[in-house]
């Protein structure tokens, strides 16, 4: 049965096409430095967003109109994988990512939560061989269940600890099946309200035991998936341990999972951080941790998680030259973190706005690629670090300067260099050129 009966498959027709059901800019096959479009993105449809979620806010009912909701529990499971792969076709997505909640009803006991899985595991596997399509990720929802309340991993209830363990296990089991390329772990209740009442010291303590026995198992299952950590630095909790890039590498480093562990970076994540989205891959990057994308964008004028689709060409930009200068993403991809507005309930919705957000990174790609082969930023920034490649400079990056030495070297400058103006302006007026011109 078709569950998107009114589009059929999305194929690029280029920057003129008129019609709302094509690509403008995404062309798979287009080779961009290097590699076809396909290969840069490795685009990816969150279940949770296109498949499971219905709209609702916190003063109203779901309001999307999905073929599968004429069915309930397990029927209504087994429905969305069928309608999974369809859309994944149509929407020439290679790649999904999932929570096992957002697979499998729950049901009464951890046991039927297990026998659910399978089931549905099942028809995952068997569409997979038949489509082509790939796992990018999945992870355990260790937040929505009640259970969950105080925490997974930083809960101070030993048997929801278990709990948790029991999901990461059958987790890591599902993505060996599946053959994930990697496995995130999003701290979605890792955090607190109140000192008053939290062991700071022993949650995290926790939280990294549960890392360590993670990491042990896929050893011993043979997963071979990268593991990713995925910083938020607020929402649920008021005070998420996993903040940001940066504080989730020291904890890494800290626990000595930094070789175990990459980050899954989220674009909304890093705007209520205080951040830019190329700030967090670049910290990634710099640390040889830039792991995944979850793509999606935050709204101005809100202070939460709106989790929209991504449609600023000039944060996409930026992204992207990101992930060009990483060298790719390796096992990591672009997922799509994002949800239709509540207002967008029709099916057609998720296909244009799919179409919108992979549009928007393509051609931040391509503008992103032109940047960096005229070498635009970087012959700026080498001439506005070039004091230190000569002289005094140089001493310091070799090692070979010392307070003393310094010291004696100010005391005897007597024509120390002039600063030079930073040229932002400038540069960003060059930046909107190539969004404008490419
Ligand atoms: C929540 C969020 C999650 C993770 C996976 O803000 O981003 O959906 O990506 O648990
Ligand atoms: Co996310």
């Amino acid at each position: 049965m078709a569950y998107f009966e009114t589009v059929g498959k999305i194929k690029y027709e280029g920057s003129r096409s008129t019609n709302p059901y094509a690509f403008k800019f995404y062309n798979p096959e287009e080779v961009v430095a290097g590699k076809t479009m396909e290969e840069h993105m490795r685009f990816s449809m969150a279940y949770w967003h296109t498949l499971t979620a219905g709209g609702s806010d916190p003063f109203g009912a779901e309001t999307a109109i999905r073929g599968w909701d004429k069915y309930s529990g397990m029927d209504k499971a087994k429905a969305r994988v069928e309608a999974a792969f369809e859309f994944m076709d149509k929407m020439a997505l290679p790649f999904y990512c999932f929570h096992d909640v957002d697979i499998a009803p729950e049901g009464s006991s951890l046991r039927e939560f297990y026998a659910n899985i399978d089931t549905i595991v099942d028809l995952l596997e068997a569409g997979m061989k038949t489509s082509g399509k790939k796992l990018l990720w999945n992870t355990a929802n260790m937040f929505t269940n009640p259970r969950y309340m105080h925490g997974a991993g930083s809960t101070c209830n030993a048997d929801v600890y278990a709990h948790a363990a029991a999901q990461i296990k059958k987790g890591l089991e599902v993505g060996k099946r599946l053959g994930a390329e990697n496995y995130v772990f999003w701290g979605g209740r890792e955090g607190y309200e109140t000192l008053l009442n939290t062991d700071m010291g022993l949650e995290l303590d926790n939280i990294a035991r549960l890392f360590h026995m993670a990491n042990d198992y896929a050893k011993e299952i043979g997963f071979e998936g990268q593991f990713l950590i995925e910083p938020k630095p607020k929402e649920p909790t008021k005070h998420q341990y996993d903040f940001d890039a940066a504080t989730c590498i020291s904890f890494l480093q800290k626990y000595e999972l930094d070789k175990v562990f990459k980050l899954n970076l989220e674009a909304n994540h890093a705007t209520l951080a205080g951040h830019t989205f190329e700030h967090e891959l670049r910290v990634a990057r710099l640390n040889g941790m830039l792991g995944s994308l979850d793509a999606n964008q935050g709204d101005p004028q809100l202070g939460w998680d709106t989790d929209e689709f991504p449609l600023n060409i000039y944060d996409a930009t930026l992204t992207l030259y990101e992930v060009l200068m990483n060298d790719g993403l390796g096992k990591g991809g672009i997922n799509f973190d994002a949800k239709v507005r509540r207002q967008s309930f029709e099916p057609e919705d998720l296909f244009l706005a799919h179409i919108a957000g992979m549009d928007t990174y393509a051609k931040g790609l391509k503008v992103a690629a032109k940047l960096i082969e005229d070498r635009v930023f970087e012959d700026f920034i080498a001439k506005r670090y070039s004091s230190f490649k000569e002289g005094i400079g140089a001493d310091v990056v070799a090692g070979k300067a010392t307070l003393a030495s310094l010291a004696e070297y100010a005391l005897n400058n007597e024509n120390p260099r002039k600063n030079e103006s930073g040229r932002q302006e400038m540069l960003k007026a060059v930046l909107n050129q190539y969004i404008l011109a490419e």
